[in-house]
């Protein structure tokens, strides 16, 4: 369905989507219904000489029946994308081996910090690339997520990963690209007057890829 969907480019997005049409087709169906009970009232109790407008007190029973439907489809709904959110959300959810990359988001840019050629945070290694996300496919990445000013948030439409970051808070996010590609990091959350280009590339290269980008960037050459 890429007609409507962005392209599905982490584990996680199938289950997403799946979610998104649940309810879409959930809400989809009481749409049509409530719309046509509408207008067939406005049909059958239209202004028709000699009949009295009467008034009403309502229904117990009606209403039991409405307030009901929708809470147990609400409550039905959070069982089952609990499943989802404990995976993707939940707090033991990050695969240990995932690798890190620290994003520090500031009015109005993406800083992207690697953790160089030793794969660890917080080392002399490390750099930092302005509005530049590289990422290898095929392995979990976490995100240690820190904002300079206000709340910005990361969403990669294709991961199907949005989250909030917070100033003064050590957020951490993570997702498992797998269609190498290039696609775009967006601000999320209106966060001043440059927020429409609060943006960076994001690059999911194969491993190999990954590895040479590496490379040549631990060492300060141009970065792509
Ligand atoms: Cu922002």
């Amino acid at each position: 369905m890429s007609w409507w969907l962005p392209l599905k480019g982490s584990t996680f997005a199938g289950e997403i989507d799946g979610l998104f049409i649940a309810i879409l087709v959930i809400t989809g169906i009481a749409f049509v219904i409530v719309e046509a009970g509408l207008i067939w009232f406005v049909v059958r109790y239209r202004a028709r000489p000699g009949r009295k407008a009467f008034y009403t007190h309502g229904s117990t029973r009606a209403e039991v029946i409405w307030t009901a439907i929708p809470a147990v489809t609400m409550v039905a709904l959070g069982l089952v994308s609990n499943h989802y959110w404990v995976q993707i959300k939940g707090r033991n959810s990050i695969p240990p081996n995932a690798y890190p990359i620290g994003i520090h988001a500031k009015q109005f840019e993406w800083q992207v910090t690697y953790p160089g050629p030793d794969g660890k945070l917080g080392t002399a290694d490390d750099f930092t690339v302005r509005n530049q996300l590289h990422v290898p496919a095929g392995r979990p990445i976490v995100l240690a997520l820190s904002s300079e000013d206000v709340i910005h948030s990361f969403f990669v439409p294709q991961f199907r990963v949005r989250q909030d970051v917070v100033p003064g808070m050590d957020i951490k996010a993570w997702f498992q690209a797998t269609v190498p590609g290039t696609y775009e990091l967006g601000c999320s959350q209106l966060c001043g007057l440059g927020h429409y280009r609060m943006r960076a590339q994001v690059f999911v290269h194969t491993p190999e890829e990954y590895d040479a980008w590496m490379k040549r960037a631990a060492q300060g050459e141009a970065s792509e």
